[in-house]
């Protein structure tokens, strides 16, 4: 039995592994999907949890099952059950019961079950698909927003704190000596641009404006589960980063990668292009769910939120590019430089129509 299929049947028990391939397009965890003799359950996803990145991967674990917990519980109580399927993913346990299992090289793996009838898609399809996948960001925040954030770890200390990425970027600045070329100027112009306005989220966050609630952290499209009979969104999956944030957070995050229709893994970076008509249908779908919890300082931040999320992941691409690519995996060497040109190309496009969309925010406010 080879390697990974061995650590596959730690989770499988008695039901013997036929088939294991590599799953998903994750910068960060390695994903697999396992196939076992099972009528009922045929697959499970196999991870390995990059623990340069999470450092503390048990509590990781802790809150993956105080989340669905929390979830599974609101869920048996809701009002009206007939609303709409809605999956959680369960953590599958080892022979041994644990929730993970630590290979002889110290290597950290855990399984989760495979939602059924469904497909994440990576880059957004029509109006249609961008209802769905706001849809099941409001949803997600709807079922966790009884949920008191302390009880969550922080797993990944400084996430989405963009201030704390400058501070970051600036320290490997004093050490990078980097080639001339026009793409990394324009990066560095970019980011010495918008420095001050950076705060603006953490500002609100420590006026009291702005409080801390459970969040996904990273609920971009691919993450939103699509039935493939009815189309409908049933589930986010990806629940490493669930954590107290800002709920400005994922909705930036969600717009920023529903928004570009040509992905963030595009070459085309000089047409990238925030799409308005799409921010409409997100936010509607969102709205639909979400609208019970938010507060008007909420809708205030919402333009903020949306600029800074695409802002912040560009200059997360961009320092890894300049410390050599050490946190997101890259298929070649100037991966996260492109990247983080895809990132800022659809910043200053949401900069361009912020008028527009803040009118969408104004229109959908109930
Ligand atoms: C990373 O590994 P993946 O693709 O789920 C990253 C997110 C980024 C995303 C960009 C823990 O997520 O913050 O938005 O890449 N996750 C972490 O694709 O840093
Ligand atoms: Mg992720």
């Amino acid at each position: 039995m080879d390697r990974l299929t061995n650590i596959a049947q730690q989770f499988a028990a008695a039901r013997e592994v036929t088939n294991l391939r590599a799953f998903g397009s994750g910068n960060i965890n390695d994903t697999f999907l396992v196939t076992v003799v099972d009528e009922m359950e045929p697959h499970f996803v196999l991870q390995r949890i990059n623990t340069h990145v999470f450092q503390q991967p048990a509590l990781v674990m802790q809150n993956m099952r105080i989340f669905t917990q929390h979830v599974c519980d609101r869920l048996q109580h809701e009002l009206n059950p007939s609303v709409r399927r809605w999956a959680v993913p369960r953590v599958l346990l080892t022979t041994e019961a644990q929730d993970h299992w630590v290979e002889a090289d110290g290597s950290y793996w855990r399984a989760i079950s495979f939602i059924d009838d469904s497909e994440s898609i990576d880059i957004i399809q029509d109006i249609e698909h961008g209802r769905e996948v706001g849809y099941a960001l409001g949803r997600f925040h709807h079922l966790i927003s009884d949920l008191d954030p302390t009880q969550l770890a922080d797993t990944l200390e400084g996430f989405h704190i963009t201030p704390q990425y400058l501070e970051h970027y600036h320290r490997v600045l004093l050490t990078s000596t980097g080639a001339v070329d026009p793409k990394v100027d324009y990066c560095l112009k970019f980011i010495q641009e918008r420095q001050e306005w950076a705060q603006v989220l953490e500002d609100a966050k420590n006026d009291g404006k702005l409080p801390l609630r459970p969040i996904h952290g990273d609920p971009k499209v691919n993450n939103v589960m699509i039935c493939t009979t009815t189309q409908q969104a049933i589930g986010i999956i990806d629940l490493d980063t669930v954590k107290p944030g800002l709920v400005h957070y994922d909705i930036g995050d969600c717009l920023r990668s529903g928004c570009n229709p040509l992905g963030e893994e595009t070459k085309d970076w000089e047409q990238v292009q925030f799409d308005t008509q799409m921010c409409r249908s997100i936010l509607a779908g969102y709205l639909s769910q979400a609208s019970g919890f938010l507060t008007n300082y909420d809708y205030e931040y919402l333009f903020d939120g949306i600029r800074l999320i695409a802002f912040e992941l560009g200059l997360r691409f961009f320092t890894d590019h300049l410390v050599g690519n050490i946190y997101f995996k890259v298929k070649y060497p100037n991966h996260n430089l492109d990247r983080a040109l895809v990132q800022f190309k659809l910043t200053e496009s949401i900069e361009a129509q912020e008028k527009s969309i803040r009118q969408i925010v104004e229109d959908l406010r109930p």
